[in-house]
C-alpha cells in the first residue's frame, strides 16, 4: 500500500515537561515548587519517587539537544519551571535559572529545532501556593507577571507558546481529588482554580498581543474520548456531565464566552466567583488549540462517583488492549475528538500536543528496547489523525509524548512513555525502536499503513 502523507509544513516534534525531566530541584537558586513539596512527603507517590534528579536533563541539556538532532526532530516542546526562574513565584528573578532556558533555546535553534514553550506544566511555586495558589484571584496577576518576564527574555527567539497545560488536571487532580500537588480535596477550590487558570490565560494572550511579541499563542487541553457505557438514560446523562467537565468547561468560555449551564447547575454551590468582564478576556482569540489525547473511556452513572456521580472504565477499540496505565487504546477516539473540536472551535488550527503510551519495556543486554507495541500505537494514532485531516480538521502538527522516559507524576518512574530509554542508574539515553520508526515518519512526512 502506498504511503499516506501529511500536509506540507506539518509540524513534527516530541514533548517533555520541566519537573518530569530536569532534576536539580534545589540547584543554582531554584525555589521550591509544589511538586517538590508533594513528592517529599512520604506515601504521596508510588515507591516514594521524586523529581529531585529525574532524567538529570538540567545537567545533560546539550547532549539531549544533540540527541534530538540525530533523531531529526523538527520541533521540541518543553516547559519552563516557574520556581526555577522566580524562586518565590514573583519578584526577584533567578538569572541562572533563566540562563538555562536561554541556552536551551539557543542550542535548539543552532540544531535547527523549533522550540515550543509551555509556561505552566504544573510545577507551581510553593511560595504562591502558601499564598493561596490558583484559587486566590491574585494568582492571575502572578501568572501574567511571570509570563511577561519569560516573554521578555525568550520571545525574540521562541515563536510558539502555550499558557497552561491541561488546566483540568491542575484543578481536579490537584485541588479536588488530591492525587497531584498540592494534594487538596475541595471542589469549590478546584472550580475557582479553573476560573483563574482561564482568566490568567486570557490576560496572558492580551499581554502577548499588546506587547507586540511575534508568534503563536494557545492553550493545551486534555481531551479524551468519553462514550456512554450503555443506552441507559442515567449513563447518557453521566457521560454528558463528564463531557461538560472535561471539554465544555474549557471550550465554552474559550470560544463562546460562557460556562456550561448544565454542568454549573449540577455543581451548584461549587460554582466559581466570576467578575464582570472576565469572560471577555478568556475568549480573546488564540492562534491554536493544543489537544492531548491518550485514551477513550466508557462512562456510567455511579452513586459513588463523587461530584459528577459518574464512573469511567477503559474503552479499547476492537483488537486493542490497555496500556500500562490501564488506559483503553482507541485510535478512532482521536479522530472523533478532533472532529468535535473542529465543530466547537470554528476550525481553528490544532496541534496534537501530546499522544503516546507506556508499555512494559524490556531492554536487551545493550539497553535497546524493541518497542513494537509503541510503534503500533503511534502508527494507529497517526492514521487516525490523517482521517481527521481528510475530514477537514485543521490539524497542523503532532508531538509525541515523550522524548524520553521520565517521572510520571503520581506513578513515579514505573510507566515509561519515552521514544528514548533512560537508564535511571547511569542516566544513559538509548533510542528505542519507536524512535527510529518516528524519525522515518518525520523524514517522509507520512506513514506506510
Ligand atoms: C499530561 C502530562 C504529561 C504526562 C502524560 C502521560 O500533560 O498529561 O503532560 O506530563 O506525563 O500525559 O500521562
Amino acid at each position: 500500500m502506498s504511503t499516506r502523507h501529511f500536509p506540507d509544513g506539518f509540524l513534527w516534534g516530541a514533548a517533555t515537561s520541566a519537573y518530569q525531566i530536569e532534576g536539580a530541584w534545589n540547584e543554582d537558586g531554584k525555589g521550591e515548587g509544589i511538586w517538590d513539596r508533594f513528592t517529599h512527603r512520604v506515601y504521596n507517590i508510588l515507591e516514594g519517587d521524586t523529581g529531585d534528579v529525574a532524567c538529570d536533563h538540567y545537567h545533560r541539556m546539550s547532549q539531549d539537544v544533540a540527541l534530538m538532532k540525530t533523531l531529526g526532530l523538527p520541533s521540541y516542546s518543553f516547559s519552563v519551571s516557574w520556581p526555577r526562574v522566580l524562586p518565590q513565584g514573583r519578584g526577584a528573578v533567578n538569572e541562572k535559572g533563566l540562563d538555562f532556558y536561554d541556552q536551551l533555546v539557543d542550542n535548539l535553534l543552532a540544531a535547527n529545532i523549533l522550540p515550543k514553550v509551555t509556561l505552566n506544566h504544573w510545577d507551581y511555586p510553593q511560595a504562591l501556593q502558601d499564598a493561596g495558589g490558583w484559587p486566590n484571584r491574585d494568582s492571575v496577576d502572578w501568572f501574567v507577571e511571570y509570563a511577561r518576564m519569560v516573554f521578555d527574555r525568550l520571545a525574540d527567539r521562541v515563536t510558539l507558546w502555550v499558557t497552561h497545560n491541561e488546566p483540568w488536571v491542575i484543578a481536579f487532580l490537584g485541588y479536588a481529588l488530591g492525587i497531584h500537588a498540592p494534594g487538596l480535596c475541595d471542589y469549590s477550590q478546584a472550580y475557582q482554580a479553573i476560573h483563574h487558570l482561564l482568566l490568567s490565560h486570557g490576560k496572558t494572550v492580551q499581554l502577548f498581543r499588546q506587547g507586540g511579541y511575534q508568534g503563536e499563542i494557545g492553550i493545551v487541553l486534555n481531551l479524551e474520548g468519553a462514550l456512554p457505557a450503555s443506552q441507559r438514560e442515567a449513563d447518557q446523562a453521566a457521560r454528558q456531565r463528564v463531557y461538560e467537565e472535561t471539554a465544555s468547561l474549557f471550550l465554552d468560555p474559550l470560544f463562546n464566552g460562557h460556562y456550561p449551564g448544565m454542568l454549573f447547575d449540577w455543581i451548584g454551590g461549587h460554582q466559581p466567583r466570576v467578575q464582570a468582564g472576565d469572560l471577555d478576556l478568556i475568549k480573546l482569540p488564540i492562534d491554536f488549540l493544543g489537544v492531548n489525547y491518550y485514551r477513550t473511556e466508557a462512562i456510567s452513572h455511579a452513586t459513588s462517583g463523587s461530584l459528577l456521580k459518574a464512573e469511567a472504565a477503559p474503552l479499547s477499540a476492537p483488537g486493542w488492549g490497555q496500556t500500562e496505565m490501564g488506559w483503553g487504546v482507541n485510535p478512532a477516539g482521536l479522530t472523533a475528538t478532533l472532529l468535535d473540536v473542529k465543530e466547537r472551535c470554528g476550525n481553528l488550527k490544532v496541534y496534537i500536543t501530546e499522544n503516546g503510551c507506556a508499555f512494559r519495556d524490556t531492554p536487551d543486554e545493550r539497553g535497546f528496547v524493541a518497542d513494537w507495541g509503541r510503534v503500533n500505537f503511534l502508527r494507529a494514532h497517526l492514521l487516525a489523525a490523517l482521517d481527521a485531516i481528510d475530514a477537514g480538521v485543521n490539524l497542523q502538527g503532532y508531538y509525541a509524548w515523550s522524548l524520553m522516559d521520565n517521572f510520571e507524576w503520581a506513578k513515579g518512574y514505573g510507566p515509561r512513555f519515552g521514544l528514548v530509554r533512560v537508564d535511571y542508574d547511569t542516566g544513559r539515553r538509548i533510542p528505542k525502536q519507536s524512535a527510529r520508526w518516528y524519525s522515518e515518519v518525520i523524514s517522509q512526512n507520512g506513514i506506510n499503513p
